[in-house]
């Protein structure tokens, strides 16, 4: 691949999940209905409970992770990367219960709840291991689950996280010009890692769904729009597959599913900005986002990482 579309890709999925973070911040909560009777399309950045352009912790981590992927030269070094989130937590930007609880060592991710967080939080964060793995899936995989672990030990928040980490993967070696991505194709290659059936129901039910050209509601009911990892990934990959060729639409499609529209935006960001590549986010939208200097250079220093 031409390596300034790959670069382009590259940065496409880290500020588009920065961007789907930001756009969904200041619904996230509300129920569809409610997002449709707020929000006037297409939708611009809005002031919510941080001001417009701002992201949340799922970004705040994803920066973490990159972070320590440069430092350490590609290499998952779990205590590090927590390092590194404890360092960058903002408790404004709205962490999830357990996440804190981690970071401010008061509980342990393998009995955290139990039996572990099946919460989104590794999912959402994930973009920069699948940057730095996405031409070696075996790799990605196990790179996955060890970033998960630190917070997140619950089978299926791991694998929340290796789902959406290989949706990303796939759509970095996808080139959209040469070739349109088949739906059936990118599902079944994600199928290929489902272990666990709430899961792998949910990737048919996508392909149902896509046939049947789902309404939002439907969708809610069939795939989730909540914090837990099993219903927000199947709806962020959905979102992006029933909107190929447009982040814009993607991206806004996740937002009007409603209640965790920060997280299924961003995940849904991550996907479309690896397929379409940066250039195909709104430039409105970018020039709105908080750090985004910052952000497209952490893209950038991977990028090369791998390059060299
Ligand atoms: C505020 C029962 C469980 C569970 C288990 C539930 C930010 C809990 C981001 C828990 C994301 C919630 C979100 C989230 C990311 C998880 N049994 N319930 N085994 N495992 N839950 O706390 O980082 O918004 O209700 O680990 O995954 O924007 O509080 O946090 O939307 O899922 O938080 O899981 O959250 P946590 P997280
Ligand atoms: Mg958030
Ligand atoms: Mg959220």
């Amino acid at each position: 691949m031409n390596q300034s579309v790959l670069k382009s890709k590259f940065i496409g999925a880290l500020i588009g999940t920065a961007i789907g973070d930001a756009i969904g911040m200041p619904y996230e909560g509300l129920t569809h209905q409610e997002v449709n009777a707020t929000c006037t399309l297409p939708l611009e950045m809005q002031d919510g409970r941080l001001p417009k352009g701002s992201y949340t912790d799922d970004t705040e981590l994803a920066i973490g992770i990159a972070e320590s992927l440069i430092t350490n030269k590609g290499l998952v070094d779990k205590n590090h990367i927590l390092q590194r989130f404890i360092e960058n937590f903002d408790r404004k930007r709205g962490y999830g219960f357990g996440t804190i609880s981690i970071l401010q060592k008061k509980a342990n991710a393998k009995t955290l709840f139990g039996t572990g967080s099946y919460g989104n939080g590794a999912a959402m964060r994930i973009a920069p291991i699948s940057l730095v793995y996405y031409d070696t899936p075996t790799n990605l995989y196990e790179a996955v689950a060890k970033c998960s672990e630190i917070t997140h030990a619950h089978v299926l928040g791991i694998e929340g996280a290796q789902i959406q980490a290989h949706a990303i993967a796939i759509a970095l070696r996808s080139i959209q010009s040469t070739h349109s991505l088949d739906a059936t194709e990118f599902v079944n290659e994600i199928m290929g890692i489902a272990k666990q059936d709430v899961y792998k129901q949910k990737l048919h039910k996508i392909l149902n769904l896509l046939n049947e050209k789902g309404d939002h509601q439907l969708v809610i009911d069939e795939l989730g729009n909540g914090v837990e990892a099993f219903n927000s990934v199947p709806s962020a990959v959905y979102s992006f597959l029933s909107n190929l060729n447009s982040f814009e639409d993607a991206v806004t499609y996740a937002v009007c599913l409603g209640k965790d529209t920060d997280t299924i935006a961003a995940m849904t960001g991550a996907i479309a900005g690896a397929y379409l590549g940066v250039e195909a986010i709104p430039s409105e939208w970018i020039d709105c986002l908080e750090n985004k200097d910052f952000i497209k250079n952490l893209a950038e220093r991977i990028f090369h990482l791998k390059s060299t």
